[in-house]
């Protein structure tokens, strides 16, 4: 077999936005970089920089005894490193590939049962973040080969190891990008709602949204002590109040044309609340519904 390259060189698959970032980081980090793409062209740009274009997935895994894949979606990775399987034997596998945590869990057991290690990932950066000190990444699977591999895994950003449960990374970073979307999603919402006034534009507006959520922001804390303790909770208000409010803004979007359907469940799902006898609105009972309604 191949014998395995020096430890500073690293094997980047993938190179859409982020997978052309992380590979460019490796190389302004120093690393000697092997890159695959589907469609070859993209590597152009890295192989003026100095990377190595491999001609297969076989060939850019066995140049390098750490394989980082970044691709669409884990079934692309799948499909894409089924036919070099063997090559990842005594090699290190890391996905930074977006998936949920039992996709990692299979794609561990599968790694392990080549003889390859596997380490799963995620992102918390857009491509213009990596190697900045904003970016941090997820990491999690067998504490060995993250210790192997973190002084190279640093250059794309801070890692941050969840622990040996490989499922752990997916989770935290769908989690986040859970937060993240619904957090745009009421923004559009919002700015949809206000500019329904013809002297409103999302520019106008979005400046009290900034204001008004770094303010909520600092709820948080005080509402997480609420969810991990079995006391009463601090944060609380009476589940009226919150079926108003939520009434009132579902009507607000109907007047100004605008989809209410999320308060329509919302109400609902409160009212279904009151009936069972509950009457206080409190970050525990948020949590908990969520998973009752998930029943
Ligand atoms: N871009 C971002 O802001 C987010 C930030 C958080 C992390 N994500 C994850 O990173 C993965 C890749 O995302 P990306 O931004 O690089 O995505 P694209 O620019 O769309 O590039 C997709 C690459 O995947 C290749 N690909 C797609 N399907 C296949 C396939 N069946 N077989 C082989 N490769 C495939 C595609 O190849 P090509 O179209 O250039 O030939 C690109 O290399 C992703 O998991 C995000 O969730 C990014």
């Amino acid at each position: 077999s191949t014998p395995l390259a020096p430890s500073s060189a690293v094997t980047v698959l993938g190179l859409g936005l982020m997978g052309t970032a992380l590979a460019e980081a490796l190389l302004a980090a120093g690393h000697r970089v092997t890159v695959w793409n589907r469609t070859p062209g993209k590597a152009a740009p890295l192989v003026a920089r100095g990377a190595t274009r491999a001609a297969t997935v076989r060939e850019a895994i066995e140049a390098s005894p750490l394989t980082i894949s970044c691709v669409l979606d884990y079934e692309a990775q799948h499909a894409l490193l089924s036919p070099a399987a063997g090559a990842l034997h005594g090699r290190t596998l890391v996905s930074l590939t977006n998936g949920t945590p039992a996709q990692a869990r299979a794609a561990e057991t599968w790694a392990h049962a080549l003889g390859a290690s596997y380490l799963d990932g995620g992102i918390m950066a857009v491509p213009e973040q990596i190697a900045t000190e904003e970016a941090f990444l997820f990491h999690s699977g067998a504490a060995g080969p993250f210790e192997t591999h973190r002084s190279t895994l640093a250059a794309l950003g801070t890692p941050k190891y969840l622990g040996q449960d490989v499922g752990l990374a997916s989770l935290y970073d769908l989690a986040l990008l859970s937060a993240m979307d619904m957090m745009f999603a009421g923004f559009f919402h919002a700015v949809a709602v206000a500019t329904s006034d013809k002297d409103t534009t999302a520019s106008s507006f979005t400046p009290l949204v900034v204001a008004w959520l770094q303010s909520m922001i600092g709820t948080l804390p005080a509402m997480a002590a609420d969810i991990d303790s079995d006391g009463p909770a601090a944060y609380a208000q009476t589940l009226d109040l919150v079926v108003a409010a939520a009434d009132n803004m579902g009507a607000a979007a109907r007047e100004a044309g605008v989809d209410a359907s999320h308060f329509d469940r919302t109400v609902a799902a409160l009212k279904a609340r009151m009936a069972a006898g509950e009457t206080t609105y409190t970050a525990p009972g948020a949590v908990r519904q969520l998973r009752v309604a998930a029943q």
